[in-house]
């Protein structure tokens, strides 16, 4: 008798696993797929900055007729401008920031990133937010960092009552874990990547594939591959119709679970928004601590336009996929 019961447990057991891993592979399916020159009808050139940094954003016809913009059949590149000193009384160097019409929520997000922005004074970001709505619709920090940072930094702003467990299930290490724009000056609930992805560090490697999954009832789960890693799931690597994120594709590099936060309450719909800003409240003070030089940040920026040369974003494929 014990040994049937222990039998028939054991087969339970097993059922719940496979029914628990079954319910966790959910299937999402292709909605934009944006390449080169889709891009250029996707989304919207802000001029506005609006987060204090030494930066001038240009509109789409400005940036396309000055090459800061590129778009080809299968290539997109949105560039800081490297040949001019700054002018006398302009907001800063000439660059980007571009952000999606569409909003989505529940979703999953493919990045194909060949090049991205890094090194002194370099603030870049590639992240999904209401703008018309924030903190209350939550901000989703996928790629981010500053001057010659290594690891990338992937954060979330809410209002309160949503904060991580230190503990999480992550290739990556926590830092701040309240997601409260009010607490921690802002800082967000953040995982640290682990080293090679972000900035020069991840150029050298040929860039690769961000992954964010999102969903009201699982959270947010990050993962990265670089471009040579055997181990991207083909599904990321090639443009597929469909994508289901599934335990093979291996722990995320960031995991923000729902166990204290309510993601339904706490996240609206968002535009995905990909920015290359300078200096600002975050890499300004920090740019002498970080070798950068013992001048000021700004100045750097203004006069050394050769320095921004590699500031650019390079793009091969962003696919959004929803349930
Ligand atoms: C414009 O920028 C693209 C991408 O960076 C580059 O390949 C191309 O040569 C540039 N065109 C000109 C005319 O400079
Ligand atoms: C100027 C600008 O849009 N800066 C934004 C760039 O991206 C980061 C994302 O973390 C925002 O916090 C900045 O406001």
């Amino acid at each position: 008798m014990v040994s049937i019961r222990l039998t028939f447990g054991n087969a339970v057991a097993v059922a719940l696993l496979y029914a628990t891993r079954h319910v966790q592979a959910q299937t999402y399916h292709l909605r934009d797929n944006f390449v080169g020159r889709s891009f250029l009808s996707g989304f919207s050139w802000e001029t506005y900055d609006p987060s204090g940094g030494y930066v001038n954003y240009l509109d789409q016809a400005t940036s396309l007729q000055k090459n800061l913009t590129y778009a080809s059949e299968d290539k997109f590149v949105i560039r800081a401008d490297s040949t001019n000193v700054v002018p006398q009384g302009a907001r800063g160097r000439d660059s980007n920031r571009i952000v999606s019409h569409k909003t989505y929520a529940d979703s999953v997000l493919v990045l194909d990133m060949q090049h991205m922005p890094g090194g002194c004074a370099q603030w870049p970001a590639f992240w999904t937010a209401d703008p018309n709505n924030w903190p209350g619709g939550g901000e989703v920090d996928i790629i981010e960092g500053i001057h010659m940072q290594s690891n990338n930094l992937a954060s979330l702003h809410t209002t309160e009552g949503c904060s991580m467990s230190p503990q999480r299930a992550q290739q990556g290490s926590s830092g701040d874990n309240n997601c409260d724009v009010k607490a921690n000056e802002d800082a967000g609930c953040q995982t640290s990547f682990t080293d090679g992805t972000f900035g020069e560090a991840l150029n050298g490697r040929g860039g690769g594939y961000f992954v964010m999954t999102r969903s009201a009832s699982r959270g947010i789960a990050m993962y990265f591959w670089n471009r040579y890693d055997s181990n991207v799931p083909p599904e990321v690597k090639y443009s597929s119709d469909s994508v289901t994120p599934k335990d093979s594709w291996g722990e995320p590099q960031a995991l923000f679970p729902t166990d204290n936060c309510d993601f339904s309450s706490h996240f609206a719909s968002h535009n995905i928004i990909m920015n290359l800003s300078f200096c600002g409240p975050w890499a300004s003070p920090r740019f002498n601590s970080w070798g950068c030089g013992s001048g000021k940040c700004e100045d750097y920026v203004a006069y050394n336009p050769g320095a921004f040369s590699d500031a650019y974003w390079e793009v091969n494929a962003l696919r959004v996929y929803t349930p």
